[in-house]
């Protein structure tokens, strides 16, 4: 079973990775990514796909055109963990070497 993230490593996570913020409705972090186009988009969403599915963890995530909504939650956990940290900063630097 993976653990649910403390208080203080939340807090930690929020100032760490600009962006992202908490879901009102369950234990999880959204943000949202605008690109060029749908190829940039497209080629983001490819490069997270690999990484996620190299850390055995996935994005909920939606696109339409060159917007990428994605939502971490670790389903394992039902709520946050260290899973979804590690992830958002793999995203966070494939979106910013775009
Ligand atoms: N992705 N977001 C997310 N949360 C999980 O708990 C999870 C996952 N990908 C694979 C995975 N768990 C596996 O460990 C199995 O539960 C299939």
């Amino acid at each position: 079973m993976v653990e649910k993230l403390e208080v203080a490593t939340r807090v930690a996570f929020f100032d760490a990775h600009p962006g992202w913020t908490e879901l009102e409705d369950r234990d999880a972090v959204r943000k949202t990514f605008i690109f060029g186009d749908f190829v940039a988009a497209w080629g983001f969403m490819s490069r997270v796909a690999l990484a996620a599915e190299k850390a055995d963890h996935h994005p909920e995530w939606f696109n339409v055109y060159n917007k990428v909504e994605i939502t971490l939650t670790t389903h394992d956990a039902g709520g946050l963990s260290e899973r979804d940290v590690a992830l958002a900063a793999i995203i966070d630097r494939l979106a910013g070497s775009l």
